[in-house]
């Protein structure tokens, strides 16, 4: 099913290329929005409300996605950005490794596009009953596509009472070559090293380099973080808003062999920085709150 909503233009003035939504059954003939603006594509699937692609017209794609994830009601996509809420990791007593966000169906609730070309879109998670580990709130998702990527994952608390949550946006980077890449802006940064048992490090380096698994929550920091690949002559900027925790991870030979939707060669081209809040950094959201975890991806050539 294909349904183009386009921008109107005036008679007589040629039909404008962008910007330009369109619906449709993606991967798995799961719903899609495929998305055009003068600067960049991009799509989300309903299912996670994922990210699941962003290409800038004269660059590679910006977001990875795996050439094996599966597209399948229950399961996560594995890449572009899955939404973590509302735990991190797999926690004593929860069935589901990061939450159920990601595995979802969203609703699509508004879809606005500006006279420059801008293109946003707002989804919201099914809402559920109030329950004892759950209390009653609303989930959006805000989704702005132009010269960058801007997403926010907006957290109402409708119940009577606190809500403690962990939530991540999990995004999954393309890169030339993981070797040939340098992560910049959480030196002097402490960080709980998953591979280590969750050990307490601080990081000592100014440029980050990966030539092994890593799996990192990096806590207590609101920095902006810099992938430098000098193998795309390329600088992603992560700027981010309302996120105490960055998590740094590639999983490098063993583990890409392990997961059966990633191909055992992937980790030579992704990186994962994800912005969130996470263990020390757990959110305690009061009645009637509202908590905003907002991410900016954008590029330029590296100099
Ligand atoms: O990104 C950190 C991490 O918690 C890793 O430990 C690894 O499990 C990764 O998330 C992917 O998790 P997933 O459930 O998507 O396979």
């Amino acid at each position: 099913m294909r349904l183009m909503a386009k921008t109107r233009t005036k008679p007589g003035k040629p039909k404008a290329a962008y910007p330009r939504v369109t619906f449709l059954e993606g991967r798995g003939d799961l719903p899609m929005l495929e998305i055009m603006t003068p600067w960049s594509s991009a799509e989300i699937y309903l299912h996670g409300a994922q990210v699941t692609h962003f290409k800038k017209h004269n660059e590679p794609p910006l977001l990875f996605l795996s050439q094996c994830s599966r597209f399948a009601l229950g399961e996560p996509i594995r890449g572009g950005i899955p939404i973590i809420f509302p735990w991190f990791g797999k926690p004593a007593g929860k069935e589901t490794q990061h939450g159920f966000a990601r595995i979802k169906d969203w609703e699509l609730k508004e879809m606005a596009m500006t006279p420059d070309g801008t293109v946003s879109v707002r989804l919201q998670m099914p809402e559920w009953l109030d329950s004892p580990d759950l209390p009653d709130c609303i989930l959006e998702y805000r989704v702005t596509v132009n010269v960058a990527l801007t997403v926010e994952l907006v957290i109402m608390n409708r119940s009577g009472r606190d809500f403690g949550f962990e939530n991540c946006l999990h995004t999954y980077f393309t890169v030339g070559d993981v070797g040939d890449l340098s992560i910049v802006g959480l030196k002097g940064v402490d960080y709980l090293d998953q591979l280590a048992g969750f050990a307490r490090k601080t990081e000592t380096r100014g440029a980050i380099r990966i030539s092994s698994e890593v799996d990192r929550i990096y806590v207590d920091t609101p920095n902006t973080v810099e992938i430098r690949d000098s193998s795309l002559r390329r600088t992603i900027r992560v700027e981010k808003e309302g996120s105490a925790s960055t998590v740094v991870w590639n999983p490098w030979i063993a583990k890409s062999k392990a997961m059966q939707d990633f191909g055992d060669d992937e980790y030579r081209q992704m990186i994962c920085v994800e912005s969130g809040n996470v263990a020390a950094n757990a959110v305690n959201l009061p009645p009637g709150q509202t908590a905003r975890l907002k991410v900016r991806l954008s590029s330029s050539k590296l100099k």
